[in-house]
């Protein structure tokens, strides 16, 4: 479909428009640095280069939290972790809480449009007794994939590249083998990583051919293991790139991208689908040259710093989306709105803190979004927000470092760089010092000392207005509630392994 045809459709001055498929790809610990069309020189990712070539590269663009499932609750409900409850840190395998039921996911937003939907790939927002915090419970038709993190279980038949090399570092030996669900069963424990890409490929383009041979809209979400640790790929790229293991894995999911284009292409629904593309959190650098790269941002995951949460992203749909690169202010808070309202779907009643940035995509237009808003990985009302984003400016009340963050040369990254009170506020000018090497003195500087004053007023605002709900994480975890193929079994959790 032309563009202008699109855009009037958007504009209300006709009603036959067709609503549109979506793809939503999200990497794990994947850096602002680590992409070729990012500028990382080794990086083999011709397909995601090929979208960023064709589509809309995004250089300022933010998850919600520099830790995965809080940054994946946002995503996929438009809202900061602390309306859901998930936080602190990342749930694991017997974590009693998940993303709350309540919720409404872009699944559930789209479903009643008349979407057909899907995810592939790590859920990581909870699985609970009896499986209740599983995608199938959550908006989505279908699921294939690893619930949680690949490192949350001993790491069998994880092995890296070279074959005969153990991974690099230690993964949770103490709990049950990963396993891979379709739906709420689980058909493997442990996971066979090497054939697990092609598995979820495959799945997705199941999944794509038969809504286009329905000619029914669809959403598919995948939300990939890609380049968590520890690294891991398949034959069709280990050993393949000039980056080593970390280049491999990101590699192999590269492939499931042009997979995925080549399935829409296939079927002619690539001109009425928007791909998305972007990642949870920043890289995870105590992993060294086997974790990501932030680029020239400061620090990783873990951290408030623009390496914890500022990360690659692409909007790709050929015909609407004109190719550029854009420095707007935009968010994974902001898709859920967007995609609602270019499928014509009804929002939730509930507080979003995402704005619709169709304008952006499609018209070459202004973002909506004026602020971002950090939370570190443990929020609370006490400290409130670590950071605000207002424009090109940014202002941190609170630094900390992380474990995550470890082993590079700059001291406030690992988490020796101890929480600190600033007061005034570090500021820096992110298009001049996207680094946040220089903090800006505001003595004689009555234009920063507006910004100051402006920034601590939208601080107060939004924090007026922020009502935490309880943690999930803090419900705990209980044992007996880890997956495990063979349930009556024991002794747990090695008796939890099936063919
Ligand atoms: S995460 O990685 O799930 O991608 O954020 O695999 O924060 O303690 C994070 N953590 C295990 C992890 C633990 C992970 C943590
Ligand atoms: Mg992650």
């Amino acid at each position: 479909m032309p563009s202008f045809s699109v855009s009037l459709l958007l504009l209300g001055l006709s009603s036959a428009a067709s609503q549109p498929n979506f793809v939503l790809l999200f990497a794990d610990d994947l850096g602002y640095g680590d992409l070729g069309c990012y500028g990382h020189p080794t990086s083999l990712t011709p397909n995601l280069n090929r979208l960023a070539a064709g589509g809309l590269r995004f250089t300022d663009f933010y998850c919600s939290s520099p830790v995965c499932s809080p940054s994946r609750a946002s995503l996929l409900t438009g809202r900061y972790q602390t309306r859901s409850g998930v936080y602190p840190g990342v749930l694991y395998p017997d974590s009693i809480g998940g993303l709350p039921l309540n919720e409404t996911t872009i699944a559930e937003v789209l479903k009643p449009a008349g979407y057909a939907t899907a995810a592939v790939g790590k859920w990581h927002l909870g699985y609970g007794a009896n499986g209740t915090y599983l995608p199938t419970n959550q908006g989505f038709d279908q699921y294939l994939g690893i619930p949680y993190s690949h490192d949350m279980g001993p790491c069998k038949n994880l092995t890296c590249f070279p074959p005969d090399v153990k991974c690099f570092g230690q993964c949770d030996v103490g709990t049950v083998t990963v396993p891979l669900m379709r739906n709420k069963k689980i058909v493997q424990q442990p996971v066979n990583f090497l054939e697990l890409e092609k598995a979820y490929s495959d799945f997705a383009t199941n999944f794509i051919v038969t809504a286009a041979q329905k000619q029914q809209p669809f959403f598919l979400y995948y939300p990939a293991h890609h380049t968590h640790y520890p690294q891991y790929a398949g034959t069709r790229t280990a050993g393949k790139t000039l980056r080593g293991p970390f280049g491999d894995a990101l590699a192999e999911f590269d492939h499931t991208v042009g997979d995925i284009m080549a399935a829409l292409e296939k079927t002619g629904v690539a001109n009425n689908t928007l791909v998305f593309f972007t990642s949870d959190n920043g890289p995870e650098l105590m992993r060294m040259s086997r974790g990501g790269s932030a680029g020239l941002l400061k620090c990783g995951k873990g951290t408030t710093y623009d390496g914890g949460m500022r990360e690659p992203a692409i909007a790709y749909w050929p015909g609407t989306i004109q190719p550029g690169v854009t420095h707007e202010l935009a968010s994974t808070l902001d898709i859920l709105p967007t995609m609602a309202r270019l499928a014509e779907a009804k929002l939730p009643s509930v507080v979003l803190d995402g704005v619709d940035i169709t304008e952006l995509l499609i018209q070459q237009g202004k973002s909506k979004r004026e602020t971002m808003m950090f939370y570190p990985t443990n929020p609370s009302e006490l400290y409130g927000l670590f950071a605000v984003r207002m424009g090109k400016y940014k202002a941190h009340f609170y630094t900390q470092g992380a474990t995550h963050s470890g082993t590079t040369p700059d001291a406030d990254c690992p988490v020796f760089a101890v929480l600190k009170a600033h007061d005034p506020p570090l500021l820096f000018d992110l298009e001049m010092d996207p680094s946040e090497y220089y903090p800006l003195s505001v003595t004689g500087r009555p234009d920063l000392q507006a910004v100051l004053e402006k920034i601590r007023q939208v601080k107060a605002q939004f924090e007026a207005t922020m009502v935490f709900a309880n943690s999930e994480m803090s419900k705990g975890t209980d044992k007996n509630l880890v997956p495990c193929c063979n349930p009556q079994c024991s002794p747990k959790p090695t008796c939890c392994s099936c063919a």
